[in-house]
């Protein structure tokens, strides 16, 4: 009975589209389903958040999102072997967002768990392993849940994880660090955003309850309590809009400014999903309005050391072919395909949108996709993709068009 009462409470509170209580709420049906299984995470290695390179000839390759094939036929045309070994001594990176809304993301995620740990790749925590460290539910990921959600029919067919699986994927994701660095090159899967690299270098613990443990500092903070009351208030209103594409939503400037600095506030979310600011008109995207947008940070990166990302969905578009049309702000409009981007020329999103395939299929489509799986090859700067083309990179180290 008290079970139920708090279940109802928290059902409650979610109406107030709390995340922090939403989590809870999650782990708390996990506790009683599964007993304290795949989320608990005390047996768990702590490691450095900021981790280690390896040395040597470097294959980085783009958000995978459950695309096995792509990921197959990328490896081959790179010359690795089954099992990830290069015949030059060459190691993989995987840039994160391994997983969800592909058809294989078992497939995928078993893949690169084995080429981890036999020491032929490394890979940094994408927002989707995140997120699934985090017990949410969302976004294609049914796949670890072993049952469809509500949304999840769009992402069929998905091949779900086998039982009793979930606790082996969930300790992988929480052995991958939140960025990679060597003196020439830093990896990281959306923002390298200086002041948050700062606060977690030097730190060591289990990636997920260090994500934690930096949530309940922001939550403890009275300023962002007094910030998120405002919000609240600001919000309520208009609670039953938010979800409703044709509604037709005010500037809500203190929701922005909460969203914003609920952003900001863990470096481990900055570094995973990015940089966001307040935006001036709300704009529906992803099921909800919005009233912060993505930032371009790389316009305001100024350190000589190259940082490679995904996350940031770019489109290769092959010399001559027409623009691809496309819903919403597209961080890459002035941005050529094959081109390093950001203030001085440093920075390259190796996401090439395989993680779209899936609407792709949708349309009817089944071959000579629009997205791509890419590699970056480092230090050569050269581009491969799973359809077996190639090219070289453009503007490395050039100034901003
Ligand atoms: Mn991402």
């Amino acid at each position: 009975m008290i079970v139920g009462a708090a279940a109802r409470y928290l059902h409650w509170r979610l109406a107030s589209q709390d995340e922090f209580l939403q989590t809870l709420l999650t782990r708390v049906k996990m506790v009683f389903t599964t007993g304290l299984g795949p989320h608990v995470s005390t047996d768990r290695m702590s490691i450095s958040l900021i981790g280690r390179l390896p040395a040597g000839p470097l294959d980085l390759i783009g958000d995978v999102h459950g695309e096995m094939q792509a990921l197959a036929d990328l490896l081959a045309v790179l010359g690795y072997d089954a099992q990830g070994h290069h015949p030059r001594g060459r190691t993989l990176v995987f840039v994160g967002d391994l997983c969800d809304r592909g058809p294989d993301s078992p497939a995928v995620v078993d893949w690169v768990r084995r080429a981890c740990q036999a020491g032929t790749a490394v890979a940094v925590m994408g927002n989707h392993e995140l997120n699934l460290l985090r017990g949410q539910r969302k976004d294609g990921n049914d796949w670890l849940h072993g049952n469809l959600s509500t949304d999840g029919q769009r992402y069929l067919p998905m091949r779900m994880l086998a039982e009793g699986k979930a606790a082996e994927v969930l300790a992988f994701f929480d052995t991958l660090p939140i960025a990679l660095e060597r003196p020439d090159l830093r990896v990281v899967h959306a923002a390298w955003h200086t002041p948050s690299i700062a606060r977690l270098r030097g730190l060591h613990g289990v990636p997920s309850a260090e994500f934690r443990r930096l949530e309940v500092a922001f939550r403890s903070d009275p300023d962002n309590q007094r910030l998120a009351l405002a919000a609240g208030e600001e919000r309520g209103p208009w609670r039953a809009q938010l979800l409703d594409a044709r509604a037709s939503l005010p500037n809500l400037p203190q929701v922005a400014r909460w969203d914003a600095l609920r952003q900001m506030g863990n470096p481990i979310r900055v570094l995973t999903s990015g940089v966001e600011h307040p935006q001036g008109d709300p704009f529906f995207a992803g099921g909800q309005w919005r009233f912060v947008q993505r930032a371009s940070w790389w316009d305001s990166y100024l350190d000589p050391v190259p940082v490679v990302v995904g996350h940031y969905w770019r489109r290769f578009v092959p010399p001559g072919a027409p623009a691809v049309q496309r819903q919403g702000h597209d961080m890459f409009a002035d941005v050529p395909s094959r081109r390093w981007h950001g203030a001085c020329g440093q920075v390259f999103c190796v996401d090439f949108s395989v993680g779209g395939r899936f609407l792709e299929r949708q349309h009817g489509r089944d071959r000579q996709f629009d997205g791509r799986l890419a590699a970056l090859r480092w230090p050569e700067r050269s581009l491969f993709f799973d359809d077996g083309s190639s090219c070289p990179t453009e503007a490395y180290g050039g100034m901003r068009l």
